[in-house]
């Protein structure tokens, strides 16, 4: 790609730096603007220690959008954002740092999505493959700009990314290698005027491959038009005759004329979710030539993420679980799902425009639900008839009152079905709070 000698960066998050400390060793002019006020971006200005670059912090002004011939875009920032239709309609090239990363790529990429399941697939993907072939760079949405891949001392062999639509809206010739669809449901409503809007952002993953790519999809979904890779799909509900499928609890991947199996139960990880987090897993590392021993191996020790229907305590029979990462609605029906029994639910957070209804179905074993944060509200009018229903000001609220009407034998599950942005950091700090508060109790 022609890269402009002056650019412009929006948003000072974690990737806003990766990408300046990018352009900045390839000698570019850089201006940098966020919206939030200097004060409050002190530790991302640290992180630029001896990267030269001019700053505009504070609201976002339209002269800043429209005099630099090329805009790097940080995934928060919606591409839809009239400054920056403006700049599109004027000629300025506006792409987002994950095209930026992919057009200076040299090794094989394959990129996750799906509304969930991808952090997981993403990680376990990660360990089989550092396991077979050593170096190999994990990141993207995950947390990790896949732009580090870049700045690191010795580039990965691999790049394994998980890919979010807001990453997919700014693409224009990013080509995975191996392109995975996990699911998608309602999830950013408060982004996208449609889901169909959403699925279309996700639907980009495919966009650019060819008939040497692979494309792994989901059997359940609708079939999907105009894909050009090779099609390879995955089925917790039936036999396929290429691909990989559950069958009397035993996994299968069938490619190429060979067959390979390994046992559902070797590994830890519960919910028919997560079989289908491996049933994936196992297909593309059987695509890249991993032996079955090593594959195994890591499935059978790999437990699953912090803050993913992760067991923080027992008190008298009670089983407290963080499922902070239940960012959307689908997350925490698959989280009820996985749990028999009956449960306390905790949930609420900044509520992202779609439909609770999605978990009415899991709502008889739902014995209370204890609502926090700006979603509250519509969380009670769509689900508080289901079951008995209180709205706490805070999450050391919730907890106490979960503690309260818990009995032996039952599960205290936070799972927000919101985004944690109304009241913590980020998920992960919303879950390291909940957690302390259990140990507290
Ligand atoms: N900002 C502006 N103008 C705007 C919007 C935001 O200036 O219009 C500024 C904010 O004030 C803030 C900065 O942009 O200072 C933050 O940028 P960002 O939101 O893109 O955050 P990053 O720290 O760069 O993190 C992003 C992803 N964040 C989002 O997509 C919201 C991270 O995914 C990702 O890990 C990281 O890049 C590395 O690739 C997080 C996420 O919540 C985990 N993702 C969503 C999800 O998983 O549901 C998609």
């Amino acid at each position: 790609m022609n890269l402009a000698d002056d650019i412009l960066i929006v948003g000072l998050g974690a990737t806003g730096i990766a990408t300046a400390r990018f352009l900045s060793r390839l000698g570019k002019r850089i201006t940098l603007v966020d919206e939030k006020p200097e004060e409050n971006l002190g530790p991302a200005l640290k992180a630029l220690d001896g990267v030269s670059f001019t700053g505009r912090f504070g609201p976002h002004r339209r002269e800043d959008f429209l005099s630099h011939p090329m805009i790097i875009l940080s995934p928060g920032v919606d591409s839809e954002h009239p400054y920056l239709r403006e700049a599109k309609a004027a000629g300025i090239k506006v792409i987002g740092e994950m095209e930026l990363a992919y057009t200076f790529l040299e090794s094989p990429v394959i990129a996750i999505t799906g509304t969930n399941g991808k952090t997981t697939v993403t990680t376990l993907l990660g360990e089989i493959f550092k396991k077979a072939y050593g170096d190999v760079f994990v990141g993207g949405n995950i947390g990790d700009p896949l732009i580090n891949h870049l700045l690191a001392e010795t580039r990965a062999g691999y790049v394994i990314i998980e890919v979010s639509s807001f990453q997919l809206e700014t693409t224009e010739t990013f080509r995975p290698d191996t392109a995975v669809l996990l699911n998608v449901t309602e999830d950013h409503l408060d982004r996208y005027r449609s889901f169909a809007e959403y699925r279309d952002a996700k639907y980009r993953i495919f966009e650019n491959q060819g008939p040497e790519d692979y494309a792994i999809l989901n059997a359940n979904l609708p079939p999907l038009e105009g894909v050009k890779a090779r099609k390879l799909y995955f089925s917790t509900k039936g036999e396929l005759e290429e691909g990989a499928f559950l069958k009397d609890g035993t996994m299968y991947v069938r490619l190429e004329g060979e067959e390979h199996r390994h046992e559902r139960a070797v590994s830890p990880l519960v919910g028919i979710h997560n079989t289908e987090n491996l049933l994936v897993s196992l297909l593309t590392a059987y695509i890249h030539g991993i032996e079955g021993e090593v594959i195994e191996d890591v499935i059978k020790t790999f437990t699953g993420l912090s803050h993913r229907i992760e067991e923080v305590r027992r008190i008298n029979d009670i089983v407290f679980y963080n499922d902070s990462k239940a960012t959307n609605v689908d997350s925490t029906k698959r989280a009820l799902e996985s749990i028999n029994g009956n449960v306390v639910l905790i949930a609420g957070g900044k509520d992202k425009g779609g439909s609770y209804s999605v978990v009415v179905d899991q709502m008889p074993k739902v014995r209370a639900l204890i609502l926090i944060g700006e979603g509250a509200e519509r969380i009670r009018e769509e689900l508080g008839s289901y079951t008995k229903t209180y709205v706490e000001s805070d999450l050391s609220g919730a907890v106490s009152r979960a503690a309260e009407i818990a009995r032996k034998g039952d599960v205290v599950l936070f799972s927000p079905m919101c985004s944690s942005f109304d009241m913590f950091k980020d998920y992960k700090d919303r879950g390291n709070q909940f957690r302390a508060l259990v140990e507290a109790l």
